[in-house]
């Protein structure tokens, strides 16, 4: 028996860490085993990318260089966590993965798609998520809601115009495979996005 494999996208501040343990929350009590993780991050190796990648204070790297310690936190993900739960028939939810590359790397880096592609193929292999929820917002409200939270990272200090090519990037992607992604507007209340993740999680039960 393989799990499924679930991955929360979107931009700063839209939700996804507070979606995700719901999720989890409600396939638990359908008892599902589930594992939460995360990206960049999830084994020591990955998380100290991770760290890496996010902070203002060490060098920054250059684009080409991010992408490829993206990918790096990814093999080690992949292998270490990801593929081994699945194998157990556990359901991962991951708060982004190689959507986000798309996203960032390649919509807001401006980064070619078919580079990102050959890395994905190259690390991935045929892994690719069972299911993407895209919580969109227009990047201004999540970016408020991360400024309240604190201290920005690296990526919160983008200018405008980056977040919306993110977004539009996002957007693009979710049109592009409408069948294994589920757009939800994270501008509603948190009652009405959790409506809204109920609705895709009944979907899962009718594909099974
Ligand atoms: N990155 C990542 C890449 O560039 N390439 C890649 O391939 C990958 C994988 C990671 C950064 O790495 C980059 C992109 C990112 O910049 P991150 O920590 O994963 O950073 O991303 P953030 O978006 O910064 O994560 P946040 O924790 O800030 O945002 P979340 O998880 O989207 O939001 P969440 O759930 O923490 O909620 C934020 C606040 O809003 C409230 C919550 O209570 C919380 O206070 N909230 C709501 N308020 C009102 N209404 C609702 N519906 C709400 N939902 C949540």
């Amino acid at each position: 028996m393989t799990g499924r494999f679930i991955t929360i996208e979107g931009g700063e501040g839209a939700g996804k860490s507070t979606a995700q343990t719901f999720l989890a929350d409600q396939l638990a009590a359908r008892g599902v085993s589930v594992l939460q993780t995360r990206e960049p991050g999830g084994t020591p190796l990955a998380e100290a990318i991770r760290r890496n990648l996010l902070s203002v204070e060490e060098e920054a790297p250059v684009e080409m260089a991010e992408l490829l310690l993206v990918f790096a936190a990814r093999a080690q993900h992949l292998a270490k966590v990801i593929e081994p739960a699945l194998a157990r028939g556990q359901w991962v939810l991951c708060d982004r993965f190689t959507d986000a590359t798309y996203a960032y790397q390649g919509a807001g880096r401006g980064l070619s798609e078919e580079l990102i592609a050959k890395l994905e193929a190259l690390v991935q292999g045929e892994t690719r998520p069972d299911s993407v929820i895209l919580l969109d917002m227009p990047p201004e409200i999540g970016l408020a809601r991360a400024r309240a939270r604190g201290a920005l990272d690296r990526f919160e200090q983008e200018a405008q115009p980056f977040f919306e090519r993110v977004r539009q990037g996002y957007l693009t992607q979710a049109a592009q495979f409408p069948e294994r992604y589920s757009v939800i507007d994270a501008t509603q209340d948190l009652t009405d996005v959790q409506t809204s993740l109920e609705a895709v999680m009944t979907s899962w039960w009718s594909d099974a």
